[in-house]
């Protein structure tokens, strides 16, 4: 029997077998809607997403509707206070259950014909479908979905990466306790990059571009706080970062906070790192003063002074969980060229804006660096797409961390495009 091979196959493999290691990707692979296609199937259709907190969905009935490429995904608080995650699409003839982006439902009931379901996706409601029609086989679309301390992933696979639970096991013990779950959502901005998600993701791995480009960010950000490997240039500069994180790591692994950097990010179909970061001057938190943006701090700290733990997955989100608040960044293509970058910012349930915080104290270097970050990526995607622009190597010393992104991303296209 011969098989037939897509167009997307033989693009996508021909893309990948032309990669050259330590050098930036092809253009089509931020430009075509081919590659596009093989990623929403491929990276975005079989791997875990981070898509949302917990905090966006406290009580029962709460909903949000991730929507990405072409698909409409609903994350649902069920009447147990479980989660789960169903397909935004009515069994009947398709129409879309819930258009807002998020709100609160008793069940869930299709504006067309009004097939209802309860919250754990049964139908239980169908007007004029006669006697043989049988309800309980057109309950919603379930979609997988894990929670890890309060961060909601979902995916889309029918079989979903196992190693999920190694990463859950790994992370819970520096995520939880900073409680994300007795949080409140204090703000949530989209951004729309007009850019291929891989620019957006790949500027976020990498701090070349910090000193130049992000003057609030840097007040709290050490210059060798990310990813730097050794290099003989800024030896003295960087044994100084690396004296000051291990002294740091010390003092909050004594109070019971793991510090150590992990680092599965090309090795894992679940890639991921983590690592406790110290904040520069007062050093505690990612603000225009790296004081606290909140004065109610999480779960039960009373030192305010505990860095950021920043927590980075493949493909598509980083965190940084901090003494006061925990800001979260999710990464959704849109089509080839226009992603989504939905920033989240988290404080305790208990805090009061006005009192204990202002919003804009709390998004204020995110905001800004979120601009100053779709700016580049923008200016990337518009040179890329010139004609001019060819693969240009990484930095050995300030890009291994990109090197890895695209690694991760290239090995998981050919382990599943083949
Ligand atoms: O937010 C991050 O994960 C990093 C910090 C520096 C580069 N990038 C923005
Ligand atoms: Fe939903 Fe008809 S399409 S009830
Ligand atoms: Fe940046």
């Amino acid at each position: 029997m011969t098989r037939t091979i897509s167009a997307q196959t033989l693009l996508t493999r021909e893309l990948l077998e032309r990669r050259r290691p330590g050098y930036s990707l092809e253009a089509p692979f931020y430009l075509s809607d081919t590659v596009l296609q093989a990623d929403m199937e491929h990276i975005f259709g079989k791997h875990w997403l981070f898509v949302a907190v917990e905090p966006q969905i406290p009580e029962p009935g709460d909903y949000v509707a991730i929507e990405f490429g072409s698909k409409s995904i609903l994350i649902v608080r069920d009447d147990d206070m479980g989660v789960r995650a169903f397909h935004n699409v009515c069994r009947h003839r398709g129409s879309r259950l819930c258009e807002s982006h998020q709100g609160q439902l008793g069940n869930i009931v299709c504006p067309y014909h009004q097939w209802t379901y309860d919250l754990t996706g049964k139908l239980i409601h169908a007007k004029h479908m006669g006697a043989d029609f049988d309800p309980s086989e057109m309950g919603l679309k379930t979609v997988h979905v894990r929670t890890l301390s309060g961060l909601i992933f979902i995916c889309l696979a029918d079989d979903p990466p196992e190693d999920f639970e190694q990463m859950a096991a790994e992370m819970t013990p520096y995520l939880a306790p900073h409680r994300l779950q007795d949080c409140k959502v204090a703000a949530q901005v989209d951004i729309i990059e007009d850019c291929n998600w891989k620019l957006t993701m790949e500027n976020n791995r990498e701090c070349y571009h910090c000193v130049a480009n992000h003057p609030e960010l840097t007040i709290s950000l050490y210059e060798f706080g990310f990813g730097y490997q050794p290099s003989a240039e800024n030896a003295a500069e960087q044994q100084r970062f690396i004296d000051i994180t291990n002294a740091a790591c010390e003092r909050w692994e004594s109070m019971g906070l793991p510090s150590a950097e992990i680092e599965r990010l090309d090795d894992r179909i679940t890639g991921y790192r983590t690592q406790r970061l110290p904040i520069d001057r007062a050093g505690q938190s990612q603000t225009m003063n790296t004081e606290v943006a909140s004065k109610k701090l999480l779960a039960d700290f009373t030192d305010p002074a505990l860095g950021g733990l920043s927590f980075w997955t493949q493909p598509n989100s980083w965190h940084h969980f901090m003494s006061d608040h925990i800001v979260s960044f999710s990464v959704l293509p849109i089509s080839a060229t226009k992603t989504l970058v939905r920033t989240t910012w988290c404080v305790h349930k208990d805090a009061v804006e006005g009192v204990d915080y202002t919003v804009e104290n709390l998004t204020a270097v995110w905001n800004a660096t979120n601009a100053q970050d779709r700016r580049l990526v923008e200016e990337s995607q518009i040179g890329i797409a010139t004609g001019a622009y060819q693969p240009g190597p990484y930095s050995p010393y300030t890009e291994g961390l990109v090197e890895k992104f695209c690694n991760w991303y290239v090995n998981r296209l050919n382990a599943h495009s083949r």
